[in-house]
């Protein structure tokens, strides 16, 4: 007997400035991929692993910190890649501070093996990991690992004898 009571998890994606134009400009750095085709493998991954997943992509900062704090209101984690925010938004890390939910921090690129001014990250401080250099494939790396830090969360904090897992899969918004 026992178990895990787990409510389906609820994740927030955030993709920052210019990531939009993935997969049509600068494919040498950041590979081929567009943002709907990773989106795409996201939400197929979140099915799988029974997470929905809502997804948002902003050129603007006060936006991406406006999401961020919604998601204080039924979400489990975030994973967010503030792009050039990484190296420059205090307000973002800030924001993250405060909702307080398990966040991972993804590159595409490897930011330490590229520019100096790219080698600082405000986010990582307040995430709880970081993937960077691993092309479309970090996203799918982090929703994996996010899953799981939750659901080990989750489990340690319950005391329930019952098994109940619900499932779902929705697209991006
Ligand atoms: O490697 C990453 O994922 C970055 O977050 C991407 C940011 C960059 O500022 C960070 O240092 C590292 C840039 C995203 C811009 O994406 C473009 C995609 C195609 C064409 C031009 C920009």
């Amino acid at each position: 007997m026992g178990g895990i009571v787990r409510d389906m998890l609820r994740i927030l994606v955030l993709h920052g400035p210019n990531l939009n134009l993935l997969g049509h400009r600068e494919e040498s750095i950041y590979g081929t991929a567009t943002l709907d085709m990773i989106d795409a493998s996201l939400i197929k991954l979140g099915g799988e692993l029974g997470a929905e997943l809502v997804i948002r992509q902003s050129n603007l900062e006060g936006e991406l910190v406006n999401w961020i704090q919604e998601a204080r209101r039924g979400y489990h984690g975030i994973i967010i890649n503030p792009a050039a925010y990484t190296h420059t938004s205090i307000a973002i890390r800030d924001a993250l501070a405060a909702v307080d939910l398990p966040t991972i921090e993804v590159h595409l690129s490897n930011i330490y093996r590229r520019e100096e001014f790219r080698r600082h990250s405000y986010v990582s401080g307040v995430a709880l990991a970081q993937i960077t250099g691993f092309g479309a494939t970090g996203y799918l790396l982090a929703l994996r690992g996010l899953c799981e830090q939750i659901s080990a969360a989750g489990s340690k904090g319950s005391s329930s004898g019952s098994t109940s897992v619900s499932r779902a899969k929705t697209g991006a918004h």
